[in-house]
């Protein structure tokens, strides 16, 4: 079985972090959110999950979908527009936009929020397919590069039993074809709090859930190139009203800022009256 590095949040330098997703496509990040923002956001979360149907009550975009998420598993979708927290502390998080620029920089202006999700794998969850999250892009050729970089971030302890992400190490840098063996598969256990970031490359799947009883409660997150359609609709999970009142690091993450490529050759994007939607905002004209 394959193993994952396991770096300190804070007492590592990002270099570190970055060097680690460049050779092996993903990286343990322990201590990811602190004790206190762990508490609260769960706080947070509790009554939204109880809430929340397993399989979504069987509401998927088309069956293939269906299938690839399951019936045992909670989702608690467009966090965005939900929690407080998640903006506050997760969609700003310094170490998401160090590694998003590492990756991302050279392929953008600037990166956005392409998903954040709750994903609470319940007992009898299968593992997932083995994919690529990046292949939800299919049209972009793959000379392009690196277009995402994605993460699980556990809000309780994650064990292979109770469905932690496996990841396949090494496999951003394999031919686009080859399959993964049972002994690449490394099991992203780790303690509540941490994260596995993994690049949009990566070969992963989300683990089956081998309990009785207990459920694997993380949130995936991932942030795309800003150019890219996101697959959550974030300019409806999160309309004007609830971006008004953010700085311009969350505005711009969540896609309120024109992708402005013009000085590099391109065009904008996303503009509204010719202008950044956050210089709307601003002006009280939207
Ligand atoms: O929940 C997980 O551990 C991974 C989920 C995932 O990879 C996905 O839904 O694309
Ligand atoms: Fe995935």
């Amino acid at each position: 079985m394959a193993a994952i590095q396991r770096l300190h949040a804070v007492r590592t330098p990002v270099e570190t972090i970055v060097a680690a997703l460049e050779r092996d496509g993903a990286v343990i990040v322990e201590d990811f959110l602190a004790p206190e923002v762990l508490t609260r956001f769960n706080a947070e979360l509790d009554p939204l999950l109880a809430a929340a149907r397993p399989g979504n009550d069987g509401q998927f975009v088309n069956p293939l979908i269906a299938a690839f998420y399951g019936e045992h598993v909670r989702h608690v979708t467009g966090l965005a527009g939900k929690s407080a927290t998640f903006v506050d502390e997760v969609v700003v998080h310094p170490l998401y936009d160090a590694v998003a620029k590492a990756f991302l920089a050279p392929v953008c202006e600037q990166h956005v929020l392409n998903l954040g999700q709750v994903m609470d794998r319940g007992p009898g969850a299968e593992r997932q397919l083995l994919h690529r999250d990046q292949q939800v892009w299919h049209h972009v050729p793959r000379s392009v590069g690196e277009i995402q970089i994605a993460s699980v971030v556990a809000l309780v302890d994650f064990t292979e039993a109770n469905g932690a992400t496996v990841v396949v190490p090494g496999s951003n840098t394999w031919d686009w074809d080859r399959k993964a063996t049972d002994d690449e598969l490394a099991v992203a256990e780790m303690r509540a709090g941490s994260a596995v970031v993994y690049l949009g490359s990566t070969i992963h799947a989300g683990g089956g859930n081998t309990t009785e009883n207990a459920w694997r409660r993380g949130i995936h997150v991932s942030f795309c190139a800003g150019w890219l359609r996101t697959e959550e609709n974030q300019y409806l999970v999160a309309g004007p009203d609830r971006a008004r009142p953010l700085g311009a690091d969350a505005r711009r993450l969540l896609g309120y800022t024109a992708h402005d490529g013009i000085m590099t050759g391109g065009g904008y994007l996303g503009a509204v009256e010719l202008v950044s939607p956050a210089d709307l905002l601003d002006a009280g004209a939207l």
